[in-house]
Parts: structure tokens; sequence; C-alpha cells
């Protein structure tokens, strides 16, 4: 009687062992279900900053361009005569090369009518022979030399008048009174450089 009794308890105890093992594969597919993202939510907050910067940037460069245009300008010389002596008060000037220049001849002279003119190296007397030649009517310059390079018309006592050129390539020149006989001796060096 009891030896079947045992069979049976061994046979169940059996299956349940196999059924054990076997639901202990089913398990795994189970908790993989599980994983669930939660970062969405953080991104949406960073958005916002970016818009206050770009607002600052145009300002500040605007009133930086308006700064060069003020200083730039014509080289303004100012040149007089020594009272009634046929000499100029100043015996070199000079400018930067390119540079556009304002010569601005005062004739303080009492008796005496001057030119001021700005002529290339070594020629001033011979420029100023020509200028005789062309007569008071053309200011005793030469017209269309390619010898000068910026004058003023003449002026008589207490005037003043204005020369505007730009200033030529680097290098000596000469400025001269062409009125006839005042260039022996009412002359000086133009310095470009
Ligand atoms: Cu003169």
């Amino acid at each position: 009687m009891r030896k079947p009794l045992l069979i049976l308890i061994a046979i169940l105890s059996a299956v349940m062992l196999l059924a054990v093992a076997c639901g202990s594969d089913e398990a795994d597919p189970n908790a993989t279900a599980t994983p669930a993202p939660p970062n969405t939510v953080a991104p949406a907050e960073r958005t916002p900053e970016p818009t206050v910067a770009p607002t600052a940037v145009p300002a500040t460069t605007a009133p930086a361009t308006s700064a060069p245009a003020a200083t730039a300008g014509p080289v303004q010389i100012d040149i007089d005569v020594n009272g009634d002596a046929l000499q100029f008060n100043i015996n070199s000037l000079s400018a930067p090369a390119g540079a556009e220049v304002v010569v601005t001849f005062n004739n303080s002279s009492s008796v005496n009518t001057h030119n001021w003119a700005l002529v290339q190296a070594g020629t001033k007397d011979a420029v100023a022979a020509d200028g005789t030649a062309a007569g008071p009517a053309n200011n005793w310059l030469p017209v269309n030399d390619s010898r000068v390079i910026g004058s003023t018309v003449l002026i008589g006592p207490g005037e003043s008048a204005q020369a505007t050129f730009t200033a030529p390539s680097a290098g000596t020149y000469q400025f001269v009174c062409t009125f006839p006989g005042h260039n022996f001796t009412m002359f000086g060096d133009f310095i470009v450089n």
C-alpha cells in the first residue's frame, strides 16, 4: 500500500519541479517593460535665455562708424610774409603724401602784392620766369603747367587767399611767390612725407 503512494508523491514532486523550472524562464520578458523616460520636461526651460543677447549688439556698433569721419579733414597750413620784406615768415612747410592740403596765405604787407605757389623741386625760378611772361592777368603764373601743383591768386596788401591741392608723392618741393623778382628771396621748402 505505501509503495504506490510514494511513487505518486515522487511523480507529483517531479512535475512541480519541472513547472518551477519552466516558470523561471517566463519571468524575464515581464521585467523589460518597466523603463520609462522622465527626461522630456527639462529641455523646455532653457529656450527663453538667447533672446536678450542679440538686441544689445547692433546698438554698440552704430556710433563707432561716425567717429573717424569727424577727425578726417584737410591739412590746414597758415603762412604770412615778414612785413614789407620780400620774404615769407616760414622757410619750410610739410604735409603727408596724398593728403588734402589747404594753405591759407595772409599778406600782411602794407605795400606789396604777392602770391603763393607750390612747384616741383628746383623749378621756382623757371616757373617765375614763365609766370612773368603769362602776366598779372594769370596771377604771374604759367597756365596749365605741370610744374605747378597748387597756387593762390595774386593778393594785395592786407588780403588773404587759399591754395587747395592734394599733396604729391613723398619728396621735397618748393613754394615761391612768382611776382616778378620776388622768387629770388621769397621761397621755401615744402616737404611731403
Ligand atoms: Cu611776392
